[in-house]
């Protein structure tokens, strides 16, 4: 390093120390709300900084990471703007807490508050930059759809950064991001910041034997490093070397250093509480920023004097742009501002251009909704370079030479909807991922991020749990969270329901109305072969996260076939789809129930002459409001139903808006079908006695109709 590179690193250092120090009085003064800082971390993650590139290279930092963002190039000023949760917040508008680092310009993507998911996020963009660089057609802007919005640029050589803590390597979304990272050989350096403890939870306590370094030390392809993260010349050496390494293709690399933490967890935690005075006394000896202020004293690199202005000049910096920040315009607490950004403001899957006729083709004979689901993924990755396909089981063969040669024919989904995928277009774009779902679900987010499609599988409903946490605090907020700098528009296809015969407790579940209630995901839910095919391309096609619910029981159902409806055929979100026009009573469903609704409400008509109309609703997040209202001010009656149980359900929401909203038109109460509050269980019998059949539903129509 040069004499100046020295002294810049210094004064990264101390930058970052002051502004942490400044921010503690702002908490005390009660002028910002939370602290977090980055003090005993700096040498680590000045020397990331300054071995990387900014608006080149991708950056997923911890909370602790002031340091780094610094020295890529974000100002005070911005990161007290944070912290004062100003309008004029770059990262976040005044919706995260402090430290929750975000910058387009400088490729520094929005975290969360949640500890490892990152580490997902960083696979998928590692992945995303490899994958433009070997499709650079795919990166081009194209009007139409999402890629209207989504600007792709990408370098060839990048390298992404991750960073941890080392009570964060505990999460199961760091082995399961090193499982990829190893196996695919990816451009990813991680950064491990030990400072010993996890809060109050000592490492000993987190990584057995203590040391992440010796755990991890078996993963293939990866460069290691373990340094005393408190000294700058040994950090900078281990960047510059792991970066280059990365470069240069040859895979990733984890840095691990030790680190001290001199400020305690945050400043809602006291150390003092669980710490020994002699423990805490041997941590000080040991601050970087005093030790490096040593050495350029000791190396002649500054004397006191230089020191003295280095430190007077950032103090001023310092103070000044907290002063500007305390000036700093607050932000709109109107409900629309408030809303703003929760999905796209550029493209909405309710646009009209999403609302297109079939065509009819020479091949006109009814087929399955898993046949069109099928047609529908071909379709768009023929249209669209940027869609990839990956889950458990979903490629054709992951061992492909027998696939290649044409002897087998391939395995393309536990149901076959992504049959011939792979076969097609390449196993760059459809394959199999570990068994793992938050690694799938943490990895589209990743390469969404970066611009590309991901039309990703997850095998069973039942097994959606594992990716609740990428769903709901990465997937769901990442655009509302960065006000609007960043998105992940994608697709997650999900197989669900029951009516298996045997399906049990982990083949047959529901649960739509979980994801409803998370903002910022867009819940799709198809009765038949016609709209699962409109319906999933306008999810392919739209800008916002799309939750798509593919009832396994419709797949090859004789009900609802419809003919190939061509490439173009797409359906908009939040229409309703009246299946039977009625005037005595309305009944509002979706997915399995459809059908079964149909055939009682039939049955009925048969039997007493009442008339009943059936709603099928297709998509549940947006919901075709006005249709349930227009019907229900025609009929005066309504029942909710739905396969998921019945209380807490989604049938609550729509049952509770009726009666506030539409109380006056009301001829009776409004009523619910839904499963028994349990969850399925084995033997068909019980199965039947759990879901609702056509004769409960046949039952709820009759005793409505003579209410
Ligand atoms: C998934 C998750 N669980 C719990 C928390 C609460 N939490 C915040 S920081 C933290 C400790 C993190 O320790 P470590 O990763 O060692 O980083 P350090 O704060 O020591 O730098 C915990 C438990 C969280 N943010 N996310």
């Amino acid at each position: 390093m040069s004499r100046e590179q020295l002294v810049e690193f210094y004064r990264l250092m101390y930058l970052s120390r002051r502004t942490d120090d400044r921010e503690i009085v702002l908490k005390r003064q009660q002028k910002i709300f939370f602290q977090v800082s980055c003090a005993g971390h700096e040498a680590l993650l000045v020397a990331a900084g300054m071995a990387m590139r900014p608006g080149y290279d991708w950056f997923f930092p911890y909370y602790r990471d002031r340091a780094l963002c610094l020295a890529l190039g974000n100002t005070v000023e911005e990161q007290l703007l944070q912290a004062v949760g100003a309008a004029e917040d770059v990262a976040s508008g005044g919706r995260q807490m402090p430290s929750h680092w975000s910058n387009k310009k400088l490729h520094i993507v929005t975290p969360s508050s949640a500890t490892a998911t990152q580490c997902l996020h960083a696979i998928g963009c590692a992945e995303a930059g490899r994958y433009f660089a070997r499709h650079p057609e795919a990166a081009k802007k194209q009007a139409g759809d999402y890629r209207e919005f989504k600007d792709v640029t990408f370098q060839g050589d990048e390298v992404t950064y991750v960073s941890l803590g080392e009570g964060a390597t505990s999460q199961g979304e760091f082995w399961e991001s090193l499982n990829t990272a190893s196996n695919a050989k990816l451009p990813v350096l991680y950064v491990v910041e030990d400072n010993e403890y996890a809060i109050s939870t000592p490492v000993e306590a987190n990584t057995p034997g203590g040391n992440i370094s010796w755990l991890v030390a078996n993963f293939p392809n990866f460069y290691f490093a373990e340094i005393d993260g408190t000294d700058p010349i040994a950090c900078y050496r281990a960047m510059v070397e792991a970066v280059a390494y990365c470069r240069a293709g040859r895979g990733p690399a984890l840095v691990h250093g030790h680190v001290v933490r001199p400020y305690s967890h945050s400043l809602s935690d006291d150390e003092r509480q669980y710490r020994s005075e002699e423990e805490v006394q041997a941590e000080n000896a040991r601050d970087p920023l005093a030790k490096m202020q040593l050495w350029l004293l000791r190396e002649g690199i500054l004397d006191e004097e230089g020191i003295n202005r280095l430190e007077q000049k950032v103090d001023e910096e310092v103070h000044r742009a907290a002063d500007r920040a305390m000036q700093a315009v607050l932000p709109s607490v109107s409900r629309e501002a408030i809303l703003r950004h929760q999905y796209s403001e550029d493209l909405r899957p309710s646009d009209a251009r999403f609302d297109t006729q079939p065509v009819a083709t020479a091949d006109d004979s009814e087929r399955t909704m898993a046949e069109l689901l099928n047609h529908c993924l071909k379709d768009e990755m023929r249209r669209d370079e940027r869609v990839v396909v990956f889950g458990e089981d979903v490629a054709d063969a992951t061992r492909d030479e027998a696939l290649r040669a044409g002897e087998i024919k391939g395995k393309g989904g536990v149901f076959k909807l992504t049959a011939g995928l792979q076969t097609e277009f390449g196993s760059d774009r459809c394959w199999n991922t570990p068994l793992a779902e938050a690694n799938i679900v943490g990895r589209a987010i990743g390469m969404a991020a970066r611009g590309m499609k991901p039309v990703a599988e997850i095998q069973f409903f039942d097994y959606i749990w594992p990716a609740m946490h990428q769903m709901r605090n990465e997937l769901a907020p990442f655009r509302w969270r960065s006000n609007g700098e960043w998105s992940c528009p994608m697709v997650i296809r999900v197989p669900i329901g029951g009516y298996l015969t045997g399906g049990s407790i982990y083949h047959s579940q529901s649960g739509e109305s979980i994801f409803t209630h998370t903002p910022g995901m867009m819940v799709v839910m198809p009765s038949n072969a016609l709209d699962a095919a409109g319906l999933l391309r306008t999810a392919i096609r739209c800008d916002d996260p799309v939750l798509f619910l593919e009832h396994k029981r419709l797949y090859r159902e004789t009900f609802g076939r419809g003919a190939y409806p061509g490439p173009e055929y797409a359906i908009p979100f939040g229409k309703a789809k009246v299946v039977r026009a009625g005037k005595d009573l309305t009944v509002i469903t979706y997915g399995a129930i459809v059908p079964r609704a149909l055939q009682a409400a039939e049955k009925l008509e048969r039997e007493t002459g009442v008339d009943v109309e059936l709603i099928d609703l297709r998509t549940l997040n947006p919901y075709d409001w006005e249709a349930i209202a227009a019907s229900v001010q025609k009929t005066s009656k309504a029942i909710v139903a739905h396969e998921d149980m019945l209380s807490w359900g989604y049938g609550a929401e729509i049952a509770a808006r009726i009666g506030e909203e539409l109380f006056d038109w009301l001829d009776a109460p409004v009523r619910r079908v839904a499963a028994m509050d349990t969850f399925v269980a084995y033997q068909p019998l019980l199965e039947d006695a759990i879901l609702p059949q056509p004769e409960d539903l046949y039952k709820a129509m009759e005793e409505m109709a003579r209410y």
